[in-house]
């Protein structure tokens, strides 16, 4: 059997593993061997998550952090570094959404969404490269949005988040390739997860996503951990750089 695709023997950190997108790259990931730590705020809710993985005679273990306490971060990192051996990989996935009108959208509410989707995957980019660099790379992924490129009313610092986080995997990626650290990232369409629970409810939204995706529906979780075993394992031993839009066509639609 080919092991172009097989993760066994990685250690790979996934943080906003707790529900949603996160959990679901985590669990595919592990399904393809790799030891996978999940990452959130809340060990219950962690440990719950790990056990439906574990239960499927997987490795998962968690570490409870919030992604923007930089020096918990690096901790939960140097753990993984001494557990495993080395720390091979880090999906930045945490992230948070904010819906106001631009008048009623405080600073602190911009400040909020760009600290987590942006600024934490920063610091803790720079962490993971810190200790995958000797061991000779590692694998980045951040987790950025089909919006960002495009866009929509009431979203501001979402989408300008997720825009820089698409210019921060370019940017790192071409600092760290010569050693071997990859990076690229993960664009998902309109995903059904709690954090679109809101959106879901709403008819007429819900009816607006699905006739704008070409595949004429919402994407599952479950239909991003293809791509994240792809970026972690030996098929992307030459893929740096790069945005992987899972999103039915939805970006690409007029
Ligand atoms: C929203 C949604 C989006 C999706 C996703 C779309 O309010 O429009 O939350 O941001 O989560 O990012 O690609």
């Amino acid at each position: 059997m080919s092991k172009l695709f097989d993760l066994t023997g990685r250690a790979i950190l996934v943080t906003g593993a707790s529900r949603g997108i996160g959990f679901a790259m985590a669990e595919t990931l592990a399904q393809h061997g790799a030891a996978v730590v999940l990452n959130a705020r809340d060990p219950e809710a962690l440990e719950a998550k790990a056990e439906v993985i574990r239960g499927q005679g997987l490795k998962a273990e968690i570490a409870t952090f919030d992604v923007t306490d930089a020096d918990a971060s690096r901790e939960a990192m140097e753990r993984i570094e001494r557990d495993h051996g080395r720390l091979y990989g880090l999906i930045n996935n945490a992230g948070v959404q904010h819906r106001s009108p631009i008048l009623e959208f405080t600073t602190a509410d911009f400040e909020r969404v760009v600290s987590i989707n942006l600024t934490s995957c920063f610091t803790n980019s720079r962490e993971a490269i810190r200790l995958m660099t000797p061991h000779g790379g590692g694998r980045i992924i951040n987790t950025v949005s089909m919006l960002g490129p495009q866009a929509r009313p009431t979203v501001p610092a979402y989408i300008a988040a997720k825009e820089g986080l698409r210019a921060m995997t370019r940017a790192l990626a071409v600092e760290v390739g010569a050693q071997g650290i990859l990076v690229n990232a993960i664009a998902p369409g309109y995903i059904a997860t709690e954090l679109n629970q809101a959106l879901l409810d709403n008819k007429e939204f819900s009816d607006w996503v699905v006739s704008k995706t070409p595949a004429g529906r919402w994407g599952q979780p479950s239909e991003l951990g293809g791509g994240a075993v792809y970026l972690m394992s030996e098929a992307g031993a030459f893929v740096n750089g790069q945005i992987l839009s899972i999103d039915g066509g939805m970006s690409v639609q007029v």
